[in-house]
């Protein structure tokens, strides 16, 4: 299959990448900058040309993979560590602190030039037991003193950090912690004023999961921050994780949430960027997913505040989701043989990679066609297939440019066709149709029908409708559709990865047989 990535160039993101991390780590290894000598821009030099920068989560087992520090230490401008600052591997016993494995991680950047997000100081979980076992009067003196010491040691190595991590219920109500049984939420005024006091440098953040919409979640941190700010209590942005999931749907509002922080004189991160899905991965999926990456990636970009986009790890390979969501996985830009997937291309593109062609005609246009059969017969001799397109988007796209195609086999008999178009709310004499041939034949693929526009506009948000397409071969012979590459049994429009849309004669969406 030719993946959808032709358009950005990210189709060769995989060997080079590995290419470029390979000579990055080269160079590092004889002594010299670590600098990728990609002939492909990587990601990062993407997101530095737009003023932000663009990082993965990683951690200390995974240091020992050559391939995959190679690309670590060439797309990426920043890291955080998954694990290695958490309070459970820098103080697991009282008053004991364990450095080493941060230390790993803070090294690593420091000789691939990237910087390093401190992640966590004051959470719940991966909390040591010693913690929840003090008498109340003793967490505040405990909580103070390990994001002294922990802050103190990574002073100059750990640009900005995630003070707090996750202080909210889903209904926006304080989560009970140690931390909040025994202060109240007076300990997050507390914990960010121990953190600046110890690194008056780094940037302090409160983060949480499931606040990058607008919601209660995102109520509640845009409440507690308000009142931080009014306070004077340091605090200079907020980290919103985004762990989304195609099953459940993109963040509401994301750009509108994002730019409310940031006109409180904040910063936004997004700290731990991933879209899992339920296994097995298929190619609808697949596209979701890249929409939603590319779509957090597009809202970033339209927040001046939003400094830049962290994933949380690149690769499957090493993703967090399997263990914690059994059946649910493949949320990274890179499978789990570290190769890209349609995803990393579309951040690409979000982030303004130039298309292998120089034309780009197709540059900005997003987006995506839905699919449903109008044919309950898969025998017969017409195939129906209804299609329609909606613009995911922030500008109008202007039809005329764009065509649609969807893959069937012809079978025995005429190779001559005829198409109609049924019905569409556009008027179908504004839809143009044609069958033509799909040379080499692929699994499923030996002709393509194709429909276009004469005239109309699709404004951000906006689905053309249905258009209801029928086609059949001159001499009224039967079609087998059961097995035609995009043909399904879905009686009710979905997004269909196996119709592909193109603008300018350029793939945006959709994977060709
Ligand atoms: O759960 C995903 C992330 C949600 N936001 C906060 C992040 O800190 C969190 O990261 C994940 C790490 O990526 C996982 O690697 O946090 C998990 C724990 O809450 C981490 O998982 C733990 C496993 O549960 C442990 O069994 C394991 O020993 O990783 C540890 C180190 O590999």
């Amino acid at each position: 299959m030719d993946l959808v990535m032709r358009r950005s160039g990210g189709r060769l993101a995989g060997p080079c990448a590995l290419l470029a991390g390979a000579l990055a780590l080269g160079t590092a290894l004889l002594g010299g900058p670590a600098v990728a000598a990609s002939p492909e821009t990587t990601l990062h030099e993407l997101a530095s040309a737009q003023g932000r920068y663009f990082g993965s989560a990683t951690d200390n087992s995974e240091l020992t993979d050559t391939a995959y520090t190679a690309v670590l230490g060439s797309e990426f401008g920043q890291i955080t560590p998954g694990n290695s600052m958490k309070w459970d591997t820098t103080e697991p016993v009282q008053g004991q602190f364990k450095f080493a494995k941060g230390d790993v991680i803070t090294d690593f950047g420091r000789q691939h030039g990237q910087s390093v997000r401190g992640h966590t100081l004051v959470w719940h979980s991966q909390l040591p037991s010693w913690v929840g076992a003090l008498p109340p009067e003793q967490v505040e003196p405990a909580m103070v003193n390990h994001i002294t010491e922990v802050a103190t040691h990574y002073r100059g190595a750990v640009t900005a950090w995630d003070v707090v991590n996750e202080p909210f219920n889903e209904d926006g109500t304080y989560r009970t912690s140690p931390f909040h049984t025994a202060m109240g939420s007076d300990y997050i005024a507390t914990a960010l004023r121990a953190a600046h006091a110890a690194d008056p440098e780094a940037k302090l953040y409160l983060n949480d999961y499931n606040i990058e919409g607008l919601g209660a979640k995102s109520d509640a941190m845009y409440a507690l921050v308000t009142e931080l700010l009014a306070e004077g209590v340091p605090l200079d942005g907020v980290g919103m994780q985004a762990h989304l999931a195609v099953q459940y749907g993109f963040p509401y509002e994301m750009r509108a949430n994002m730019q409310r922080f940031a006109d409180l004189g904040l910063d936004v991160a997004v700290t731990e960027l991933d879209v899992r899905m339920q296994l097995p991965a298929d190619a609808t999926k697949l596209a979701t997913q890249s929409s939603y990456y590319q779509r957090v990636v597009e809202a970033c970009l339209a927040v001046e505040r939003c400094v830049g986009v962290t994933v949380w790890d690149w690769t499957d390979k090493y993703s967090w989701v399997p263990s914690t969501f059994p059946g649910q996985g493949a949320a990274n830009l890179y499978d789990e043989n570290l190769l890209p997937k349609p995803a990393l291309a579309a951040v690409r593109t979000a982030l303004g990679a130039e298309d292998d062609d120089g034309e780009g005609e197709g540059d900005g246009a997003t987006l995506k066609a839905q699919y449903r059969t109008n044919d309950s017969a898969t025998g017969d001799n017409q195939i129906k297939p209804g299609l329609q397109l909606v613009n995911t988007g922030s500008t109008a796209v202007s039809l005329q440019d764009v065509t649609v195609r969807y893959w069937f086999t012809g079978e025995n008999g005429a190779s001559t066709y005829s198409t109609w178009c049924d019905w569409s709310p556009l008027g179908c004499s504004a839809v143009t149709s044609r069958v033509a041939a799909w040379n080499p034949a692929a699994a499923g693929a030996d002709h393509y029908l194709e429909a276009g526009f004469r005239s109309g506009s699709l404004a951000p948000g906006a689905s053309t409708g249905e258009i209801q397409l029928r086609l059949n071969k001159t001499d009224w012979s039967r079609f087998d559709e059961s097995d035609d590459y995009s043909h399904s049994g879905a009686t009710s429009y979905a997004d269909a990865a196996k119709v592909a849309v193109y603008v300018g004669g350029e793939l945006v969406w959709g994977i060709e047989p």
